[in-house]
């Protein structure tokens, strides 16, 4: 890859290969739902070995590139270098943050997980230009990640978003009807699971959620928002637009 891909967070799909019913239903949905609106797509399976998941990032690779969506991958920056994907996405236990930057160079997104206003503040302690967007949630209770943190709910959220200093995108347990309490929130994106993987028309679930995005963005629509680049005013992680 050479220069950074511009990354939009608000219809971010992370995918989970079994309610995909398998690697080639990963591939299947995030095409229909890229086709649907999704703007960013995460691949998750921390199920999969090494080389499964450098197949699977391969197979996505080929599709997103030319549609120039980026390909994010959770956890592993290894696999995340190994597939030329466009960044990488890690927990709080995960490889830390300075360690993960050093390892993706300047071009490469990277995103990391938090789930209180001190994680999130503790994001200015690092070198700057580190982490380039956080995931906050879980935001309700969900089956999909079976060691996720307790729900922190939508007040919690935007105590959270208040504290950051970088765009936050909002997860766990979310569809097209909570992005207007995501945006009021602070949110600048959804990113999801269950909404999309695993539905008989995935396209049309991230059409939902893309249509909803547009709509409290005052029509702009997806693309039209904010990236993970730092918010240049404002407050960071609130989209521009009549209601912000
Ligand atoms: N991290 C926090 S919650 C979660 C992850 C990966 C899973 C969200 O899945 P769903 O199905 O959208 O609730």
């Amino acid at each position: 890859m050479s220069a950074r891909i511009r990354l939009d967070p608000s219809v971010y799909l992370v995918t989970d290969t079994q309610q995909c019913g398998g690697p080639a239903g990963v591939v299947a949905t995030v095409g229909a739902a890229v086709d649907g609106g999704v703007t960013a797509v995460q691949l998750r399976d921390p199920a999969a070995s090494t080389r499964e998941l450098v197949d699977l990032g391969r197979a996505l690779t080929a599709l997103l590139r030319p549609l120039g969506v980026p390909l994010i991958v959770d956890d592993r920056v290894d696999v995340a270098l190994a597939i030329d994907a466009d960044g990488a996405h890690v927990g709080q236990r995960d490889l830390d943050p300075v360690s993960a930057r050093r390892l993706l160079g300047p071009d490469r997104h990277l995103g990391l997980s938090v789930s209180t206003p001190e994680e999130a503040r503790a994001v200015a302690d690092l070198p700057a230009g580190t982490v380039d967007l956080l995931g906050v949630g879980p935001v309700r209770p969900t089956l999909t990640k079976t060691d996720a943190r307790a729900a922190i709910g939508f007040a919690r959220l935007g105590v959270v978003t208040a504290a950051s200093p970088l765009p936050c995108v909002a997860i766990g347990g979310l569809r097209a009807a909570d992005v207007a309490a995501l945006h009021e929130a602070g949110a600048a994106g959804s990113a999801v699971v269950s909404a999309v993987c695993g539905r008989p028309d995935p396209a049309a679930a991230a059409r939902e959620i893309a249509r909803a995005w547009a709509a409290v963005r005052g029509g702009s629509g997806p693309g039209g928002g904010p990236t993970s680049e730092p918010a240049p005013t404002g407050r960071p992680g609130v989209p521009a637009g009549p209601s912000a």
